[in-house]
């Protein structure tokens, strides 16, 4: 089999999103399949073998950037699994169109997403956010559209203060923000009538798997009886988890946490920085989805109706199943996939 490098775009994307110049789980999914249409229009394949070849190569290539957003390989399957033709302008084409309809079912995904999440926000509500999640603000969006007034109590999110995107974009729809300090979030769960959070993967079981630091914060709002809501589009079910596999849980630099300098200053310590954790579904009032809410025990449901049964994994030449290789460093579970629905 004959392996080509991917085009410029699909290394710089991919470069982007082990980064996080490019981050959060809808839009790596977007800057992935959009990656894979400038892959589709580079490729200068002498036979449809080839440019399959090329096209599964550059999946691999964006696959093998960040492990845990499962919306990542949901998007690729999505365009791979609906490239098809026996001449090379054919499934030129069908990678072309099916880019285009992803990103299209990504946008009024979040949209409908918003509408539902919306419904349980009242006017007067105070909201707490932790990271940044497009799908958490589309909810707070379409309320503040609705003519709700909210207020919203940002944690700041460390080490990499997505809290602060959070916030910036929250005051421009207008809504009053108090930034806090992440381990101030107990104080404050008093004063708030909503936590909000978004999902980078959500697991068969209902478990939530979402920035470092939600699954503490669950806990907390829980003890104060404080619902917790989980705006995730279905794009995040991760339907691996259907069939047993875990969500790998992704270690990222020690130098976010802690400058080496700092470090050697202070002796021989190990740094341990896991971008997320699992929260368990007793933990989860509702995950807001574009088809509705739904009790995290439920989601099970939905994803079966969305992927099936099975998961493939067309970026790979023999094609064994999604997942084989990834292994889960947390005490929960979460899992990966998706059928006709991004
Ligand atoms: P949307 C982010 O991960 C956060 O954990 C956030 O909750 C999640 O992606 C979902 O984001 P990171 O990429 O898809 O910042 O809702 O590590 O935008």
């Amino acid at each position: 089999m004959t392996s080509v490098s991917p085009c410029e775009p699909v290394r710089e994307t991919a470069s982007d999103i082990s980064s996080m110049e490019i981050r959060g789980a809808a839009t790596i999914a977007a800057a992935a399949a959009r990656a894979l249409g400038e892959q589709a229009r580079r490729t200068d394949a002498a036979d449809p073998a080839a440019f399959e070849a090329a096209m599964r190569t550059a999946a691999r290539h964006l696959y093998e950037t960040r492990p845990t957003a499962v919306s990542l390989p949901n998007a690729l399957r999505y365009v791979l699994r609906r490239m098809e033709g026996n001449r090379v302008e054919t499934l030129r084409s069908s990678v072309l169109d099916s880019v285009e309809s992803f990103t299209t079912r990504l946008d009024r995904a979040q949209a409908d997403l918003g509408a539902v999440g919306a419904n349980r926000l009242r006017d007067g509500d105070t909201v707490m956010t932790h990271c940044h999640s497009t799908d958490a603000i589309a909810c707070i969006q379409t309320a503040v559209e609705q003519g709700k007034t909210l207020s919203a109590i940002v944690k700041e999110t460390r080490p990499r203060n997505q809290g602060h995107i959070t916030a910036r974009e929250l005051v421009e729809i207008g809504v009053d923000v108090t930034l806090i300090v992440d381990s101030a979030a107990r104080r404050y769960l008093n004063d708030v009538d909503h936590v909000l959070v978004g999902a980078d993967s959500i697991a068969a079981d209902g478990s939530v798997i979402n920035k470092i630091g939600t699954s503490g914060l669950a806990v907390s709002a829980r003890d104060r009886g404080t619902p917790i809501m989980v705006a995730a589009q279905t794009l995040k079910l991760h339907p691996a988890t259907m069939t047993g596999h875990t969500v790998e849980i992704e270690q990222r630099e020690e130098t976010e946490l802690i400058e080496t300098e700092t470090r050697q200053s202070i002796g021989d310590i190990e740094v341990r920085n896991p971008a997320f954790d699992v929260t368990p579904p007793r933990y989860v009032d509702a995950i807001v989805t574009e088809r509705g809410q739904f009790p995290p025990e439920s989601i099970v449901v939905l994803m079966r109706e969305l992927f099936g049964d099975g998961v493939a994994e067309p970026w790979a030449d023999d094609d064994p199943g999604l997942n084989g290789d990834r292994t889960v460093h947390d005490s929960d579970t979460a899992s990966d996939g998706h059928r006709e629905e991004p």
